[in-house]
């Protein structure tokens, strides 16, 4: 061991000297580290909380929302925290503290009513935890809230108002099948309509079926009892309510067409009802939100500003090109 000490120093030294040597004589030294281009630290989709308090389940719309959202996010690798309130205010808002407890990094919120969020987007927004309301509106001061992404309520309800209008051009009397009491989307619906109604066509009852069409089929059924023989046609707030009010018109006897009818989503089922020649029209209200929010959210997460309302762009379906479309239709 000894004895080879010695060479071997030698020989370590010697291949050390031939390497300094070689090495290129001027390798300046980085003089500081150069800084980051911003692509490099910015946030992806993958670093994304994306908390989704989810309303309820109570239409085929709002099932194909869950599924945009949950899609999607397993598609971008989003983590997603979803809750389904039934369709209840205080269990999204216990949802909702859950979340600002876990600290997610966006919380989506589509409030199942307008009012009443105030002290919870206060919560969220000392908590440094941005909110997109999605779908519906609220009633809150718009500094509580990043953005809101949604349908225009209001067009859509002057939109079924102007169908109403051409279908019944000599006037008449009509009913309302609204949405849940309170909620945006029956807020601004029922507004809308009344807007661009014609003076001609009276609005002889408007009942709730809480978007459902468990509740649409009993509020059509005590309709038509009460009203039978004076209703010339129907506004409902979405293809659930009316697909539920089909079964209790059937029931008393009417035929397609007898009575003018307009919902709003252009679900499946409200292709089918126009096809089989029960609504005249469909307002087209797009569930399909998921990617939109989650592109808004990652823009807030890199400290990016985005657009305080982005208002889906929708049309009206009609019968004559329902039974083409039908395939098509995503929800
Ligand atoms: O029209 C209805 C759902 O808020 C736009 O909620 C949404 C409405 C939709 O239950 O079907």
């Amino acid at each position: 061991m000894k004895r080879s000490a010695v060479p071997l120093f030698v020989a370590v030294l010697l291949v050390l000297t031939v390497l300094a040597a070689c090495a290129p004589a001027a390798a300046p030294a980085p003089a500081a580290a150069p800084a980051a281009p911003a692509a490099a630290t910015a946030k992806t989709y993958k670093d994304m909380t994306l908390c989704y308090p989810q309303l309820g389940a109570e239409s085929d719309w709002r099932t194909a929302n869950t599924a945009s959202f949950k899609e999607t996010a397993a598609k971008l690798g989003v983590k997603l925290i979803f809750s389904d309130a039934q369709q209840k205010q205080e269990n999204q808002i216990s949802a909702i503290r859950a979340c600002i407890q876990q600290g997610v990094n966006v919380i989506a919120l589509p409030p199942v009513v307008e009012t009443g969020w105030d002290a919870v987007l206060t919560e969220a927004k000392n908590a440094k935890i941005p909110v997109i309301v999605v779908d519906r509106s609220v009633t809150a001061d718009p500094s509580l809230y990043a953005s809101h992404i949604g349908s225009d309520m209001v067009i859509e309800g002057k939109r079924a108002a102007a169908e109403l209008n051409k279908l019944l051009p000599n006037g008449g009397n009509v009913l309302e099948l609204s949405g849940t009491t309170g909620s945006g989307a029956a807020v601004g619906r029922a507004k809308g309509f009344r807007e661009a109604l014609n003076p001609n066509i009276k609005i002889i009852d408007s009942q709730t079926g809480n978007f459902t069409r468990a509740e649409g089929k009993p509020v059509m059924e005590a309709f038509l009892k009460k009203y039978a023989g004076q209703v010339q046609g129907v506004f409902f707030h979405n293809d659930d309510m009316a697909i539920g009010a089909i079964e209790a018109i059937k029931a008393a006897g009417i035929k397609p067409g007898d009575l003018k009818m307009v919902s709003v989503d252009g679900t499946r089922g409200g292709f089918q009802a126009m096809i089989d020649g029960w609504l005249q029209a469909d307002v087209e209200c797009n569930p399909l939100l998921g990617p939109q929010v989650m592109d808004l959210g990652l823009k807030l997460m890199n400290g990016e500003t985005i657009v305080k309302e982005a208002l889906t762009d929708e049309s009206v379906y009609y019968p004559d090109k329902a039974k083409e479309l039908l395939p098509t239709r995503k929800y």
